[in-house]
């Protein structure tokens, strides 16, 4: 296995029309979640992937189940809960270039995830495993479980690869700045956006923030400028990624899970984390122009050609 992943996936339904939601009658309706997005995004460059996750026994948690599973990932470690309900997720196309994000995931079965669900001996069979600031936020049995999962990784010699995902809307600000600090200095690489390193350590420059990350622990910090690149720093390296010209932007959400899968997916090669990272801006790139968190994510021979052609 090159990268066991855990946390929540919901049915996300999008408004076919732009305007308030209220007044949408059609909905198309696809699957996301972060991690699962990371998963999806490597199994179609060719990696073998897991997902752990609790679903609820509803049709929802079939479809996702299905879904993921299609997609060539390891779902052997995907659970059902009898008790709770499959999250949902909407998203609101206010104007073409306006989103925004509603969930209703609150109590749902993935929220109820707990340590026990873990096994040590999967997690040790991984080169990486890659966990979210999301998956923390759901509840405390959910934090715990993260923790859990970090803990037989860093036991069994597994690189834990931690992207912030900051969320507002699950959890205080004073609780999500301590987690998200916690887990980065228990990460061995870490890939925070701008923002989400300006809410953890206050407003600097890329350079201060990648430092106050490096200071923590990780021995790699990825820092994400969105569109622009991201910055690289680690012992071996350091310097700046640019990012690649896109067209238009049909969707940006999931760009950073995309980001992730590419920038993995170079590291499990080992190529350099120079070379891992544009990979992971190519990844991001192509992501943003279709429609759907995971719909836009590459296969290997599409990813090359669009590298070659920005390259000529
Ligand atoms: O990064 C994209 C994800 O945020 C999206 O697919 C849904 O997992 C999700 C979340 O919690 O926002």
């Amino acid at each position: 296995m090159d990268v066991i992943t855990l946390g929540e996936t919901m049915v996300l339904f999008t408004a076919k029309s732009s305007g308030l939601m209220r007044y949408a009658g059609d909905f198309s309706s696809k699957i996301a979640g972060a991690e699962s997005n990371v998963a999806i995004g490597l199994s179609r460059l060719g990696h073998q992937t897991g997902w752990i996750s609790r679903l609820g026994s509803d049709e929802f948690g079939e479809r996702i189940q299905s879904f993921i599973r299609g997609e060539g990932v390891d779902v052997s470690q995907v659970t059902f809960d009898d008790t709770a309900a499959t999250g949902l997720y909407f998203k609101e196309k206010l104007t073409a270039s306006e989103l925004r994000l509603k969930y209703y995931r609150r109590d749902s079965a993935a929220s109820r995830m707990s340590a026990s669900d873990l096994d040590e001996d999967y997690i040790s069979r991984a080169q990486f495993l890659h966990v979210t600031g999301i998956t923390p936020a759901l509840s405390e049995h959910c934090y715990e479980t993260v923790l859990t999962a970090v803990e037989y990784a860093k036991k069994n010699n597994v690189k834990v690869v931690f992207d912030p995902n900051l969320r507002r809307k699950l959890w205080s600000e004073d609780r999500a700045r301590s987690v998200l600090r916690e887990l980065s200095a228990l990460a061995d690489i870490v890939l925070p956006g701008i923002d989400e390193a300006e809410f953890i350590f206050g407003k600097s420059t890329p350079e201060t923030l990648a430092k106050s990350f490096f200071d923590l622990g990780p021995a790699t910090v990825i820092l994400k400028l969105g569109k622009k690149g991201a910055y690289v720093f680690s012992e071996e390296e350091e310097g700046f990624v640019e990012g690649f010209p896109v067209e238009q932007v049909v969707d940006p959400v999931g760009a950073g899970d995309g980001f992730a899968a590419g920038c993995l997916s170079g590291l499990i090669e080992g190529i350099n984390v120079k070379e891992a990272v544009r990979r992971g801006n190519a990844v991001g790139a192509i992501v943003t122009m279709a429609d759907g968190d995971v719909e836009g994510l590459p296969e290997r021979d599409r990813l090359i050609g669009f590298i070659n052609k920005t390259d000529k």
